[in-house]
C-alpha cells in the first residue's frame, strides 16, 4: 500500500479525507498545498494530479483520486476489511444520498444551498485574510491564468480588492448557516449516535469537517446551547473520537489561528448574534407548527 495525500490543513474537504483515512485506519505520506496565501495548488504539477485545482487529492499506488468524496468511496471499497464502513449497503441508500448531498462540497452548487457549500461562505473572512498575504497583481496573474475554474476566478479577485466579504454575503450565509444547523438537529431526532443511526459512515465523516468549521470560525455557542441538545450530543461524539484529532487537530497549519484571533479576539463570531436570532425565529415556527397540530 503506497497511499499520499495532498491536502491543507485549514481545507474543509481535506479534513473530511483525513477523517475518512483515519477512520479507515490507513496511514499515508501528506503533502502540504497551501491554498490563497502561496497557490501551491495552482502550479502545473498539482494540476496534473488535481485538474480542478482543488486539494484534496489521493494518490493510490500512483493513481491519482481527486475529491473528497470520491476518495472516501476509493478508499472504503479498496481497504473494505479494515476501519469503519463508511458506505454501508444496509442503510436507506435515499435517505443516506440526500445527507450525502447536504454535506459534500460541491463545486457545482450555489454557496449556501447546502451545508457544505455553507462551510465554505461562512469561511470567507479567513480567505480573504489569506489572500492579502500576496499582492494584488499576483492574485490576479494567477487566478487568470492558472484557475480551472473559471467562475471562481472573478470572486477571488473581487474579495482580494475589497479586503473583505461583503456584507451581505456574511449575512445570507449566517442565516444559510442557522437552517442548516436546524436540519440537522430534525435529523438527529433519532436519538441514535450517528446521522444513519447506530452505524458511523461518510456522512460522519464530512459531517465532523464541517462541524469543526463552524466551532473554528467562533460558532460554538450552537454546541453549548441546549436549545439543540442533539446537535450538542452529535458534537461531544464526533470530536471525541480518535479521527478527530488524526484527521484535523494533528494538521492544522496554524496560519489562520491568527487571522482569526485578529478578527474576533476572544470572543464569538461577528454575526454571532444574528446566528442565534435566525435559529430562535426558526425553533419558534417549529413550536408552533408542532403546537398547532
Ligand atoms: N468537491 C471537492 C471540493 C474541493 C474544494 O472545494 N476544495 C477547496 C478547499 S476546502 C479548494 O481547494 N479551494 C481552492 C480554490 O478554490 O482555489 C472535494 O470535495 O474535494
Amino acid at each position: 500500500m503506497n497511499l499520499e495525500l495532498y491536502g491543507y490543513g485549514e481545507s474543509v474537504a481535506s479534513n473530511m479525507a483525513r477523517v475518512a483515512l483515519s477512520e479507515k485506519k490507513l496511514t499515508y505520506k501528506y503533502n502540504l498545498i497551501y491554498l490563497e496565501s502561496k497557490g501551491d495548488h495552482l502550479n502545473k504539477e498539482y494540476k496534473k494530479l488535481n485538474p480542478k485545482n482543488l486539494v484534496p487529492t489521493l494518490v493510490d499506488d500512483g493513481n491519482p483520486i481527486p475529491d473528497s468524496i470520491q476518495i472516501m468511496r476509493h478508499i472504503d471499497q479498496k481497504y473494505s476489511h479494515q476501519g469503519e464502513e463508511l458506505f454501508p449497503n444496509n442503510v436507506d441508500i435515499n435517505v443516506f444520498d440526500k445527507l450525502l448531498d447536504f454535506v459534500a462540497l460541491d463545486e457545482n452548487k450555489d454557496l449556501g444551498d447546502t451545508l457544505g457549500t455553507t462551510a465554505g461562505g461562512i469561511s470567507a473572512p479567513l480567505l480573504v485574510k489569506m489572500l492579502c498575504k500576496r499582492s494584488l497583481i499576483s492574485i490576479i496573474w494567477d487566478y487568470v491564468t492558472k484557475h480551472s475554474i473559471k467562475k471562481r476566478v472573478p470572486i477571488f479577485i473581487l474579495l482580494r480588492i475589497l479586503g473583505k466579504p461583503p456584507t451581505s454575503l456574511n449575512k445570507k450565509m449566517t442565516i444559510m448557516l442557522a437552517q442548516h444547523l436546524i436540519t440537522i438537529e430534525a435529523a438527529l431526532n433519532h436519538q441514535k449516535e450517528f446521522m444513519m443511526g447506530d452505524k458511523y459512515t461518510a456522512i460522519d465523516c464530512c459531517m465532523t469537517s464541517l462541524l469543526h468549521r463552524v466551532q473554528e470560525m467562533r460558532f460554538s455557542s450552537v454546541f453549548e446551547s441546549n436549545k439543540l441538545p442533539y446537535l450538542k450530543k452529535y458534537w461531544e461524539t464526533l470530536s471525541n473520537r480518535n479521527s478527530y484529532k488524526e484527521g484535523i487537530l494533528d494538521y492544522v497549519t496554524g496560519e489562520w489561528e491568527p487571522e482569526i484571533n485578529k478578527l474576533y479576539g476572544d470572543g464569538a463570531n461577528t454575526y454571532n448574534d444574528l446566528l442565534w436570532e435566525e435559529l430562535n425565529r426558526l425553533l419558534k415556527e417549529k413550536e408552533n407548527v408542532t403546537t398547532n397540530l
